[in-house]
């Protein structure tokens, strides 16, 4: 399998952190995007985003949750994506708040890039907003704490995302039963190995 790849997006990182943690990565080559990736980058996914998965069959998988879903089909190690009942349906929708607290995070992190106006500082309030909810979601309801599942690594690396580009913002210390959650799951290796670099 071939990974069209960045080291700082939360996306790729919630993709490499299941397949370590299904020890599937050595399976996986990273394919870095820029200038010299982008034309290839492209005839995989119109959209040009990573994470975007080659299989061996030569079929380009995108987005993020397709990708962590067909790599739960490689190997043998128990699932991440729990199969049927409550327990799948509460891992995916973790699994989409921690995806969508990584899209408003990114799209912050782009308008923090861009020249200071009007419609920015309030699109960039709009999104600090989704992300103060979701937080207060998960500090009232924490992602399972047991056997890691999509879910749990999704916000786990939506937290991590947070702390990289928004540590100023101070999460941790408005959230502490989340913290303390975080912290302990972030001892996985799918996560300890794939801290963002700082
Ligand atoms: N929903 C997508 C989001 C992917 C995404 O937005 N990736 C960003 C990097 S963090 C990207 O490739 N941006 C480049 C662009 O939009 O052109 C997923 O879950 O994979």
């Amino acid at each position: 399998m071939k990974l069209f790849y960045s080291a700082t997006s939360p996306y790729v990182r919630k993709v490499v952190a299941c397949a370590i943690t299904r020890e599937i990565d050595s399976q996986i080559e990273r394919i870095p995007s820029g200038a010299a990736s982008a034309e290839a980058l492209a005839q995989a996914n119109p959209l040009g985003k990573v994470p975007t998965l080659l299989t061996p069959d030569g079929v380009a998988l995108f987005d993020s949750p397709v990708i962590c879903e067909y790599l739960d089909t490689v190997g043998d190690a128990p699932p991440l994506f729990p199969d049927h009942g409550a327990h799948r349906w509460l891992a995916l929708k973790y699994q989409a708040l921690g995806d969508g607290i990584m899209d408003a995070a990114v799209m912050t992190r782009g308008e923090v890039l861009r020249p200071a106006e009007e419609a920015r500082q309030k699109n960039m309030d709009h999104q600090k907003l989704a992300i103060t909810r979701s937080l207060t979601l998960l500090e009232a309801h924490l992602p399972s704490s047991g056997t890691p599942d999509i879910g749990a690594i999704s916000v786990a690396c939506a937290l991590g995302y947070l702390d990289f580009r928004f540590a100023d913002d101070g999460w941790r210390g408005q959230f502490p039963r989340l913290l303390q959650w975080f912290e302990s799951i972030s001892a996985l290796p799918g996560l300890a190995t794939t801290i963002p670099p700082g």
